[in-house]
């Protein structure tokens, strides 16, 4: 059993016990559900390597949580989650990411109305059968009509940072095979767009059958839905569909190109390409019978009059009138960072003490390195007072004085009120060397009252950065209602820069505004937000997304030195 589904039946049992009204137990499996999710290593080869004595080193797992675990991965089961399951049926993994339906809610649900599952939530709400339950009304009705219909547009899409690692081990693992020529990944994973749909690979090969003999029979296979010698489709345990292609060698940058997609961007391409009387094909561009392009997609994109461009422009917003006018734009490297601009620590609800977290940094080559904890307000992170903070300031003094080769910035992620004010007193954000201010209550106000509060937080001259702008939660949680106009002139009049934020359920600011804001000229700054140090490596994830929004290296200020950070930001 993989990490993520032993973490899923902790999580679900977590809830059960929580609608049946146990105490404490479910904060205990929701711990331990968190902690084996955030393991770096198979809790199964834990476990195969050292037996329960290992499973108990893991931070959060006790005794009896420890059994559980044990006999999940001796068994492929649970006997207690099964009897738990029995009592209380619901499909709690999926509907608790309704906003406003916890547990208890769900119970109740249930009881009055035999809801199990998504579908028959959806059909109780539109019949109006839940605004009339005592604890619901009119409004709760709508507000969980409006999530389901959140809950299905992303429903069987998968978070790019959750599906990039596995399609990046799948494609690593053919690549071993000496049957396998070129290989690459395709489709919207390709063009790193937030979410997607499935995996498309492409291959080259002498002997596809070997290959694709390889592909069904990875150990990342659940179900092989079709086997031939140019495609093959199967279903992951990661929950996604992947293909598999092997095209000829002089069509493999055709093929790649038209399997890259987008959709609309192809259409636009076979436009041009019908111009200048040409076929475009994921076989080749053909003039008559005649073969002109197809081994690489410089040639492809080279034939049509243009440069090469990069996949994560590859949306038809513009991308090709740019290439044609020669104005494309030199897109960021991951290699450019220097440093990240928002990571936790145990101070408040990150994972490790401020030195590991350093450490962690600089072995990642980062010259520099933002640490910015929670500010008071999120009391369920344990958001810091005016005193912790000065507290950690000097624990940061005492970790940069025993460490060599990495800046540490001294930073705060500052909780931004109701009505625009930030969550700490300015004297103490003044000694902060950047200040991150971010909504983390009060999401539905109306556009100009949410508007203006974030306006306020920028006139405060002690900010710098607005943390996940947009407020959205992939699948759970729509953006606020903003007026962005206004926001980018009040960013651009107070020297404001906009978050990337790139953990994976995030990704805020997204493409579309990022390339928005640079029309106004503003600046960003990406920050991974990891709550354990693994999670630096969203950067990856946060640069993409800064691509995608068109964003070069002197836009993003991740690319400067610590010196020039800090003066981008003093007041
Ligand atoms: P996804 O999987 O929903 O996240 O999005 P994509 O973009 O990966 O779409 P997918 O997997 O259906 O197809 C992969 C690429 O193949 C797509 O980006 C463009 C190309 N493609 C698929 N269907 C068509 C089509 O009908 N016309 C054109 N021009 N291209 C297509
Ligand atoms: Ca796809
Ligand atoms: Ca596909």
């Amino acid at each position: 059993m993989k990490n993520e589904s032993v973490a899923k039946i902790l999580y679900e049992i977590a809830d059960i016990l929580e609608a049946q009204d146990v105490q404490w137990k479910p904060a205990a499996y929701r711990k331990a559900a968190m902690a084996i999710e955030s393991l770096s290593e198979e809790v199964e080869d834990i476990y195969r390597g050292g037996g329960k004595k290992a499973l108990l080193k893991i931070p959060g797992i006790g005794e009896n949580i420890s059994k559980k675990v044990e006999e999940m991965i001796t068994t492929g089961g649970l006997g207690y989650y099964a009897r738990l399951k029995k009592e209380l049926p619901i499909d709690f993994g999926t509907l608790t990411a309704i906003p406003g339906l916890g547990p208890k809610k769900l119970k109740k649900l249930f009881n009055a109305l035999g809801v199990r599952t998504l579908e028959e939530l959806k059909e109780a709400a539109e019949r109006g059968k839940i605004a009339g339950l005592e604890g619901f009304g009119e409004k709760s009705e709508q507000e969980i009509l409006k999530g389901i219909a959140l809950l299905e547009k992303t429903r069987g899409r998968a978070l790019l940072g959750a599906i990039l690692p596995d399609a990046l081990a799948i494609v690593e693992k053919l690549k071993e095979s000496k049957a396998v020529g070129r290989i690459g990944i395709a489709g919207s994973l390709r063009r790193m767009k937030e979410t997607v749909g499935d995996i498309d690979i492409l291959a080259t090969s002498g002997e596809p059958g070997r290959v694709m003999g390889l592909f069904v029979s990875l150990p990342e296979v659940e179900a092989v839905f079709a086997k031939g010698m140019t495609k093959s489709s199967v279903h992951l345990k990661n929950g996604l569909d992947c293909d598999l292609r092997v095209v000829e060698e002089d069509s493999f940058g055709s093929a790649l190109q038209y399997f890259t997609g987008s959709k609309d961007h192809n259409i636009a391409l076979r436009k041009i390409a019908i111009k200048m009387g040409y076929k475009l094909s994921e076989y080749g561009i053909f003039k008559g019978e005649e073969k002109i392009a197809g081994r690489t997609e410089e040639e492809v994109y080279g034939r049509l009059g243009l440069p090469y461009i990069e996949p994560e422009l590859r949306e038809n917003t513009g991308e090709i009138e740019a290439a044609q006018e020669g104005r494309l734009p030199a897109l960021i490297e991951l290699e450019e960072v220097r440093g990240d601009l928002h990571v936790h620590t145990n101070w408040s609800d990150g994972s490790e003490p401020v030195e590991e977290v350093v450490l962690a940094a600089r072995e990642r080559g980062y010259e520099w390195v933002c640490i910015s904890d929670h500010s008071q307000s999120l009391r369920i992170a344990h958001g810091l007072d005016e005193r912790d903070l000065e507290r950690q300031f000097d624990e940061i003094e005492r970790v940069k004085g025993g460490i060599t080769g990495i800046e540490v910035l001294r930073g705060i992620e500052c909780d931004i009120r109701k009505d625009g004010s930030l969550d700490l007193m300015d004297e103490t954000l003044e000694r902060c060397d950047i200040v991150i201010g971010a909504v983390h209550s009060h999401f539905n106000l109306p556009m100009r009252e949410m508007t203006e509060r974030m306006m306020r937080a920028m006139e405060n001259p002690n900010l710098d950065i607005i943390g996940h702008p947009t407020g959205r939660l992939l699948g759970e949680r729509e953006a606020y209602e903003l007026d962005w106009e206004r926001l980018f002139d009040a960013a651009e009049d107070n020297g404001i820069a906009f978050e990337i934020n790139a953990f994976p359920s995030r990704l805020d600011l997204d493409g579309a505004h990022i390339k928005a804001a640079l029309a106004h000229g503003l600046q960003f700054a990406i920050g991974t937000d990891a709550h354990t140090k693994d999670q630096m490596d969203f950067m990856e994830l946060g640069v993409a997304t800064a691509r995608r929004g068109w964003a070069e290296g002197k836009d993003v200020l991740n690319t400067l030195g610590a010196e020039d950070v800090r003066r981008r930001f003093s007041p």
